[in-house]
């Protein structure tokens, strides 16, 4: 499709998330099962290196750092993996930890990377819960107030975000560029 000349948001958010939805609606119908999920999940994995390049505007490094995982207990990373790729190319530097990220993985790494920004995702309900851990670790940690904290993923919205202390939300990952941007008053 690219070397047809079709724009790779298009391939993207026209078909390679729609056909996950559809994956997911099939999943629940119990029409198919976790193999046939998890292999559409590489296919999907797989098909985000290759648009990477055609996805992102490349802008020039913006010298802010941010961590980013997909939370304790969820092995979901596609979201997470879009949102590294779309905030990479705006000019951040990136350290993704992953999935199923253990929540003391994400202390130890605000206090050695430093990072001016923390991303977690869930997926899960069951997961939810674990976002808060993480700000509660932080306040602990004494660091809470040097490092914003968004959050997302199917199940998040913006009132949770809220409720649990977050500074800011985004439901998809071009959203979660321009959140970054205001957390960090970085001007586009
Ligand atoms: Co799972 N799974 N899964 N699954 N899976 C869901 C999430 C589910 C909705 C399916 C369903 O029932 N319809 C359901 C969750 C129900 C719930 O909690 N309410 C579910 C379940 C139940 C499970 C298991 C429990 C199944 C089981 O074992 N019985 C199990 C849990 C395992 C675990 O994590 N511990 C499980 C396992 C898996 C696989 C491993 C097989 C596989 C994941 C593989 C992988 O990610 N490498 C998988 C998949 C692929 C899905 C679905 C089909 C697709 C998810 C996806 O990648 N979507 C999903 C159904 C669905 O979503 N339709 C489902 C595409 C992706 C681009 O979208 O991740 O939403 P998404 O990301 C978006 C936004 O949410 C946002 O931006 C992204 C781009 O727009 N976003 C952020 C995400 N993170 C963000 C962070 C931000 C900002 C925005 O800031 C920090």
């Amino acid at each position: 499709m690219i070397e047809e000349g079709i724009n790779a948001g298009d391939i993207l958010y026209k078909a390679m998330i729609p056909a996950m939805d559809q994956i997911g609606d099939q999943f629940k119908k119990n029409e198919i099962f976790i193999p046939e999920v998890l292999l559409s999940a590489r296919a999907l994995n797989d098909g985000l290196q290759i648009l990477e390049p055609y996805l992102t505007g490349g802008d020039s490094p913006n010298n802010f750092k941010v961590l980013i995982g997909t939370i304790q207990g969820d092995m979901h990373d596609i979201g997470k993996n879009l949102v590294a790729i779309m905030l990479k190319g705006a000019g951040f530097e990136i350290l993704d930890l992953g999935f199923n990220v253990p929540n003391e993985e994400y202390l130890t790494q605000a206090s050695l990377y430093k990072p001016d920004l923390i991303c977690l995702s869930s997926l899960l309900t069951t997961t939810m819960p674990e976002f808060k851990s993480v700000i509660d670790g932080l306040n602990k940690i004494g660091l809470r107030k040097k490092i914003k904290v968004m959050v997302g993923g199917a199940p998040v919205n913006q009132r949770f975000a809220d409720n649990i202390g977050a500074d800011g939300y985004a439901d998809d990952a071009i959203r979660a560029v321009d959140v970054a941007r205001k957390l960090l008053n970085i001007e586009k």
